[in-house]
């Protein structure tokens, strides 16, 4: 059993035919992958040193790839399968958001590699969303939708036998792995026609737009893909000059000489012709769920950073409201974050990377800390970057999808517990995973 295809082979071939699905079905999607390499093909002719350092690291291939994308699952038995599809192409659940505090009724986690080496041959990703059923207030809803649910198979026969073969043999051949992202594949594709009549999908769609999304249709259809831009304040200027309904802001922290944690903007869902089941013929209607987004990563934050980053961006939520205004603010507000990696390292508030500077290859260090042997010259830091999502980020991006969303708070628990029963596992602390790799390249030296 040696012929078995890597994990991460495996996650290439998934996403890149989730990308030509998901441009032959949202073609607008396509013009936004157009947007990410023009101007991603400038970022790099204007700045000769970041193309030679995205080189060195071997990012060019891939440069413009799908970094991420995102689905709504309905139940706890949905959440386990989905994690066991995604343990199939090296995925596993990382962090916990929840997502109730902004009104919405679903907690999420991020299904992703875990090591470097993998998110070095591919970065993609998958948020996925739970529905909180207990959050459909009326109690006839609340136990329509449970039956609905009940009654729906999200994943292909032919998926369930790679999985189980993959559970029970540790991996699977080329031809299998071959077969399974086909089958894969079919969980998230878009099933236009709706599993409920056009009053069903009304009342659902009355109690939160994202529950008659989740509730309505045959599968978990993939809600947006995300590919990666260089600078995403020029893509965000191209999609507006061509036309595009890009979203009004755009979400994280503010353009930054040392750019920290993740920036995402996307173009606002589009409004689908769908069927309804109504007597015994079908009746026409839309929906609107599925859109496109962009992200640009930046360095991973401590605990203190985090908690610095949540604070300034507390003082600046009253002006979100306000789009032309909000850029300015926030600017503003982050001027007391600092800009500088060293100062970053320094404070504690961001991970680093360390390595002996090349003029040391070979030779022993002295002791000292980190601190004082990159002070001294003999020692490198270069940032960690952030790979996981950002809870205030994640709720800007759902609600710019779900027009007139509700936006009151939910006042639901936010229940970790609850989320890791349901998928059968726990859920990875990203910040010990960003530690484990600060250490990892400490001990090496
Ligand atoms: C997920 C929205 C969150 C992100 O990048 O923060 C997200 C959704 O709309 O289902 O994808
Ligand atoms: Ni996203």
């Amino acid at each position: 059993m040696t012929n078995f295809i890597p994990p991460d082979e495996i996650r290439l071939v998934f996403s890149d035919a989730m990308s030509a699905m998901y441009r032959a079905e949202v073609p607008l999607y396509g013009d936004l992958l157009d947007i990410v390499a023009t101007t991603n093909a400038r970022a790099l002719d204007a700045d000769p040193a970041l193309r030679a350092s995205l080189a060195a690291r071997g990012e060019l291939g891939r440069l413009n790839a799908e970094r991420h994308g995102a689905i709504r699952v309905g139940t706890p038995a949905e959440l386990s399968l989905v994690r066991r599809l995604f343990a199939v192409m090296g995925l596993h659940p990382v962090g916990y958001y929840d997502l109730a505090a902004a009104g919405l009724p679903v907690h999420s986690t991020a299904f992703r590699p875990i090591d470097n080496d993998a998110l070095s041959r591919c970065a993609f990703r998958i948020f996925c969303s739970l529905l909180r059923i207990d959050l459909i207030a009326d109690a006839d809803l609340r136990e329509k939708a449970r039956i609905i649910l009940a009654g729906r198979q999200i994943v292909t026969d032919g998926a369930l036998h790679f999985i189980e073969k993959f559970e029970q043999y540790g991996g699977l051949s080329s031809e299998d792995a071959e077969s399974f992202v086909l089958q894969a594949l079919e969980t998230f594709r878009w099933h236009g026609d709706a599993l409920v009549d056009h009053a069903t999908y009304d009342a659902f769609n009355a109690a939160h737009r994202l529950v008659a999304d989740i509730v309505c249709f045959r599968g978990p259809h993939i809600n947006h893909l995300t590919p990666r831009t260089l600078d995403i304040d020029a893509a965000q200027a191209e999609m507006i000059a061509r036309g595009i309904r890009a979203k009004s802001v755009i979400e994280g922290p503010p353009r930054r000489a040392a750019p920290i944690l993740l920036r995402q903007t996307s173009f606002q869902a589009l409004e689908e012709p769908i069927r309804f089941r109504d007597g015994d013929g079908a009746s026409a209607g839309a929906h609107t769920a599925r859109f496109g987004e962009i992200e640009q990563r930046g360095i991973a934050l401590t605990p203190r950073g985090h908690d610095l980053y949540d604070a300034i961006l507390a003082e600046v939520e009253a002006a979100r409201a306000d789009a032309g205004d909000y850029p300015a603010r926030l600017a503003a507000a982050f001027a007391r974050f600092p800009d500088d990696p060293a100062i970053l390292r320094t404070e504690g508030l961001a991970y680093f990377h360390y390595a002996r500077d090349a003029s040391r290859e070979g030779k022993p260090l002295p002791s000292g800390s980190p601190d004082e042997l990159v002070d001294a010259g003999l020692l490198t830091a270069t940032p960690i970057t952030y790979e996981d999502f950002l809870p205030v980020s994640a709720a800007g991006i759902f609600r710019s999808n779900l027009s007139d969303a509700n936006e009151e708070r939910l006042s639901a628990r936010s229940s970790q517990s609850e989320f890791e029963a349901a998928l059968g596992a726990t859920c990875l602390d990203p910040f010990g995973l960003y530690l484990a790799q600060e250490e990892a390249s400490i001990e090496a030296l």
